[in-house]
C-alpha cells in the first residue's frame, strides 16, 4: 500500500515537472518571436531626387523602384550633418554630432559607442552581423562583424582582381551574396552595405574622371541631355558673399561642372554609379528569394548626405541647402499588410532616426542617449505627433568650408554662419530666408519675422 502510494506520488511529481517544463519551453518560444532580418543599404553622396520615385525621369533603377512601389517612401528625409564620417556616426548611433563627437575622418567610434550602436546592440541580441564597403568613421572595427568586408578611407572604384578589371560596386554585390549564402533561417541577420557609389573620386586634376562608373554601363544615358538646375545660373552665384564664392564648394565645381560638356559627362557618370548600385539591389532581391529569406527581410535604402549638381555654382555638400541635406529613404518591409505597402509619408525623417528604427524592428530597447525617433509607427500607418522642424549642424574642420548651423521647418530655413555673424544677420539672412521648397526669396517684413522665429527655434533645438 505504502509502495503504491509512493509510486503514485512519484508519477504525479513527474507529470507536474513535465508540464512545467513544457510551459517553460512554450514561454521561451513566445519570448523569441520570429525576428526579421535587416539589410541596411547606404549610398554615398546620393541626393534624394536621383531616383524615379522622387521624380527623376532619367536615371534607371528598376530594383530600387520595386522596393519603393512595395515599401514606404519618405518624401522628406534629411541628414543632420552633410559629411560622410559625421553622418555615418549619426546613423550608427542615432545621435547628433555634438553628442557622438565625430568631427573629422580620423576619429573612430569608441568601444562603448560601438556597443550602443545599432550593429553593437543587434550583435548582443544574437543577430549575425555583416558589413560591406566604406566604413567611413576612422578604422573599421575588427571584432564586431561576423562577416567583415569593410574598408577604411574612400576606396577605389576600379580594381584589378585575378587579372581582370572589376568595379567596386559589383565586387560588393558578390560579397553581399556570399554573406546571404552563409546565413541560415535559424539566426536572424543584419547586413549593412555602405556603397562608395555615387561618391566622386576626389581630385583637383581636371584630366581625371570624377565619376568612374562600371564600363559595362557606358552607353547608358548617352542619348540624353541632363537638364541643368535653375539655380545653377551665374546670377545665383554672383549674389553670394565672398566666403561662399571662394569656398571648397566652388573649387570642386570648377573641376566637375565647369562647362556644358563637362557637366553632362559628370552627371551621367553620377547616374551610372547609381544604376550600378541598383544592379546590386536586384541581385540581393533574387538571392533573398532563392534562400527563402524574402518574406522576413526588411530592406532600408538611404544615403549619407546629398550633393550639389551645380546649384548656386557649387559642387560637393556640407552647406544646409536642400541639395546637400536631403536624401532618399525607402523602407521595404514584406511583413506589413498589403494595404500599408506602396505608400508615402510626408513626415520629416532624419539620419538619427535610422538606429532607433532598426532597433525597434528587431524588438530591442532604444538607448536613452539616442536623439532620433523610431519610424516604425509611421511605417505601420499610425497618425502620431511628429517633429515639424529639425536642427542641422556642420562644424567639420576644413579651412574652406564655412561651419554652419540651421533650422529647417516645414516652410522655412534659417542658416547661420557662426564665423560670419554680421553677414548671418544681414545679407545672408535675407538670402537664405527662402521658402524651403520653392527657393523663392522673402520680402523684408516677412523675412524679419521668419528670422526671429527661426533663430529662437535654432537656439532651442541646439540645446535640446
Ligand atoms: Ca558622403
Amino acid at each position: 500500500m505504502c509502495t503504491t502510494r509512493r509510486l503514485r506520488l512519484l508519477l504525479l511529481v513527474g507529470f507536474l515537472t513535465l508540464k512545467c517544463a513544457l510551459l517553460l519551453v512554450g514561454r521561451s518560444e513566445a519570448a523569441q518571436p520570429n525576428r526579421p532580418n535587416i539589410i541596411f543599404l547606404l549610398t554615398d553622396d546620393q541626393r534624394w531626387d536621383t531616383l524615379p520615385c522622387y521624380g527623376n525621369s532619367i536615371v534607371q533603377t528598376p530594383s530600387i523602384e520595386k522596393l519603393a512601389s512595395q515599401g514606404i517612401v519618405f518624401n522628406n528625409m534629411f541628414v543632420t550633418t552633410s559629411i560622410c564620417a559625421s553622418s555615418r556616426a549619426s546613423i550608427f548611433t542615432g545621435q547628433y554630432v555634438r553628442r557622438h563627437g565625430i568631427w573629422n575622418f580620423r576619429t573612430g567610434l569608441t568601444q562603448q559607442q560601438l556597443a550602443r550602436s545599432y550593429p553593437g546592440l543587434l550583435k548582443e541580441a544574437g543577430y549575425r552581423l555583416g558589413f560591406i564597403g566604406k566604413w567611413g568613421v576612422g578604422q573599421p572595427p575588427k571584432d564586431l562583424f561576423d562577416y567583415n568586408k569593410g574598408f577604411a578611407g574612400q576606396g577605389k572604384y576600379l580594381i584589378e582582381m585575378e587579372g581582370k578589371p572589376r568595379h567596386l560596386t559589383s565586387i560588393m554585390g558578390d560579397q553581399a551574396l556570399e554573406f546571404l549564402n552563409g546565413s541560415s533561417p535559424d539566426t536572424p541577420f543584419c547586413l549593412s552595405i555602405s556603397f562608395k557609389a555615387a561618391h566622386v573620386q576626389d581630385s583637383y586634376d581636371l584630366r581625371n574622371d570624377p565619376f568612374p562608373f562600371d564600363p559595362a554601363l557606358k552607353d547608358l544615358y548617352s542619348e540624353v541631355t541632363i537638364p541643368v538646375p535653375k539655380t545653377a545660373g551665374s546670377r545665383y552665384y554672383e549674389r553670394l558673399p565672398a566666403f561662399l564664392k571662394n569656398s571648397e564648394n566652388r573649387m570642386r565645381w570648377a573641376v566637375r561642372f565647369w562647362g556644358p560638356a563637362r557637366y553632362q559627362d559628370s552627371v551621367k557618370g553620377y547616374y551610372r554609379l547609381i544604376t550600378g548600385v541598383d544592379i546590386v539591389v536586384g541581385r540581393i532581391l533574387r538571392r533573398l528569394e532563392e534562400k527563402g529569406f524574402a518574406q522576413n527581410t526588411i530592406i532600408i535604402f538611404t544615403g549619407d548626405n546629398g550633393f550639389y549638381l551645380g546649384e548656386y555654382g557649387f559642387a560637393g555638400k556640407w552647406l544646409p541647402h536642400e541639395a546637400s541635406i536631403r536624401v532618399p529613404l525607402i523602407i521595404y518591409d514584406p511583413r506589413l499588410p498589403e494595404l500599408q505597402r506602396g505608400s508615402r509619408r510626408d513626415e520629416m525623417a532624419l539620419s538619427i532616426d535610422m538606429a532607433p528604427t532598426v532597433l525597434e524592428m528587431a524588438g530591442l530597447d532604444i538607448p536613452k542617449r539616442v536623439q532620433g525617433r523610431s519610424l516604425v509607427p509611421l511605417l505601420q500607418g499610425q497618425k502620431i505627433r511628429w517633429r515639424t522642424e529639425f536642427f542641422y549642424e556642420h562644424l567639420f574642420e576644413h579651412p574652406r568650408i564655412p561651419p554652419t548651423e540651421a533650422v529647417r521647418t516645414e516652410r522655412w530655413k534659417y542658416i547661420r554662419y557662426p564665423y560670419f555673424p554680421y553677414l548671418s544677420r544681414s545679407f545672408v539672412r535675407r538670402l537664405h530666408h527662402s521658402a524651403a521648397r520653392s527657393g523663392s526669396y522673402l520680402g523684408l517684413g516677412l523675412g524679419i519675422w521668419a528670422f526671429t522665429d527661426c533663430r529662437q527655434s535654432l537656439r532651442r533645438l541646439r540645446s535640446s
